[in-house]
């Protein structure tokens, strides 16, 4: 790892120093004078470290995140009202108490693991159960282990990864106790209903409520989310904006859709977390969040409000998917696949076709051996769940599905491969490129 820091340092005359820590115990080149390790440098230091004063518009940090298309975003947040943001939210949607033993279960370079493994906790005086390591090593209970060890209370992890731990069997819950457990949370992409009863019953023990938190890299912290405990919950929706969050949902003209319509989903007043710009594309910021709605902060994202006022996302507005005219959200068709006893995950995209312009193209991950039969089975089960417009065109099985380290499956590189594209576009985010190449061998 030191190496590619090496790499980058060369080319960035403006770093001054680089410290190091000794964390495995292997070779690692040092260049002296501009290179330090942590543990020396902790000798000497002083127990007391106080606070460096900043202006509250300081920045803090530069997030890098991919987006639908092109080029990744460096995301600037600034110290005090990204800081305030990610301690208030985390202490009001994890209902924080002074005995919980908390564990957010992202990679810490995500934003999620920034905010809620790091500043948010921290600020607030948590406990934090901080895991270095796969979920499947030594074996595929490792959470559950972790749990039960550490008495763990409040979890917050994402639906890719409940998906797999489904995939895996159940078998390795039972083994473990998990009745330290008082709250559940899902953060990343939309659960499925198929999902969040399994999360629900099997690892919360149909006692702990879930919070399904809908927010960005972007916003710095939780968005909406139901509260727990106060908020009646409903599988798949994450229910209501948190205090100060003024969300509303627009048509492509910025006029607000009647409620139970889908449309862009935005936010119409500022908050203390929000993005401040783009690094060192100001133009970008300003074209990419405030130019199509005036006024509101557009979040890429299509949602929908129900009857109760609670929001459903429906996914990216890029990921839409318009089968003769109708518009369809692709989660509603992986939710469909998911459901199926057979299938542990599903990726919906449009390709090009001539007659109903966008043809669905289904990717499928199976708990079993894939057939031609079921190939067939799963076409009309979406048929039978949604409609004949919503059955898939193709049906492509595969291992695995290509995703960010986030877990967020990367719809765009699968379009282009549905669509027989040579060349896939960006791939930077990718978290296991050998993905892409078995799903350009495997044809229909
Ligand atoms: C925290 C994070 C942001 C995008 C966002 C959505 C999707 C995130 C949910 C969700 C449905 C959720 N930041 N998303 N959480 N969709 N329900 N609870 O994920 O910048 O990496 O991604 O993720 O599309 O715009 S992120």
């Amino acid at each position: 790892m030191k190496e590619t820091v090496d790499e980058a340092l060369a080319k960035s005359p403006s770093v001054q120093k680089c410290v190091v820590l000794r964390r495995v115990g292997n070779e690692v080149p040092m260049q002296p004078g501009r290179d330090l390790w942590w543990h020396e440098l902790m000798d000497a230091a002083d127990a007391h470290c106080p606070a460096t004063p900043l202006d509250s518009e300081t920045p803090l940090f530069i997030l890098y995140t991919s987006g639908s298309t092109g080029k990744p975003k460096g995301i600037r947040h600034t110290t005090a009202g990204y800081n305030l943001y990610a301690k208030r939210t985390f202490q009001w949607v994890f209902d924080h108490r002074e005995e919980d033993v908390y564990w957010c279960t992202a990679d810490c370079g995500w934003i999620t693991g920034h905010s809620y493994v790091v500043y948010g906790p921290l600020s607030a005086g948590a406990t934090v159960l901080l895991y270095e390591g796969a979920p499947n090593y030594p074996a595929e209970d490792r959470f559950w282990e972790l749990v039960e060890k550490y008495r763990v209370t409040i979890l917050y992890t994402a639906p890719t990864a409940i998906r797999a731990f489904i995939k895996w069997g159940d078998h390795h819950v039972e083994k473990h106790d998990l009745s330290s457990l008082r709250l559940l949370g899902t953060v990343g992409e939309g659960i499925n209903p198929e999902a969040w009863m399994w999360y629900y019953t099997k690892i919360g023990g149909g006692r702990c409520p879930i919070v399904d938190t809908w927010w960005q890299t972007e916003t710095g912290g939780i968005m909406m989310s139901p509260l727990p405990g106060a908020t009646p919950l409903k599988p798949g929706s994450c229910c209501k904006p948190l205090p100060g969050v003024v969300p509303k949902i627009v048509d492509e003209h910025g006029h607000e859709v009647p409620q139970g319509r889908g449309g862009m989903l935005c936010i119409a007043q500022p908050w203390p977390g929000m993005l401040r710009g783009i690094w060192g594309d100001e133009e970008r910021y300003r074209q990419q969040y405030w130019s199509k709605v005036p006024g509101m902060y557009l979040t890429g994202d299509n949602a929908r409000q129900d009857a109760d006022g609670y929001y459903w996302i429906m996914g990216r507005i890029d990921d839409v998917i318009n089968v003769s005219g109708h518009r369809l959200s692709t989660i509603e068709v992986e939710s469909a696949l998911v459901s199926h006893p057979q299938v542990a995950e599903a990726a919906v995209v449009g390709r090009p076709d001539s007659l109903k312009g966008q043809a669905i193209a289904a990717f499928v991950v199976l708990k079993t051996d894939p057939s031609e039969q079921l190939r067939s089975e799963l076409k009309l089960h979406v048929r039978k769940e949604i409609g004949a417009l919503a059955q898939p065109d193709d049906i492509r099985f595969t291992n695995a599905l290509p995703k960010t380290r986030s877990g967020k499956i990367m719809r765009r590189l699968l379009r282009d491969i549905a669509s027989g594209k040579e060349e896939v576009g960006d791939t930077t985010t990718l978290e296991d490129y050998s993905v892409l190449a078995k799903l350009r061998g495997d044809e229909e």
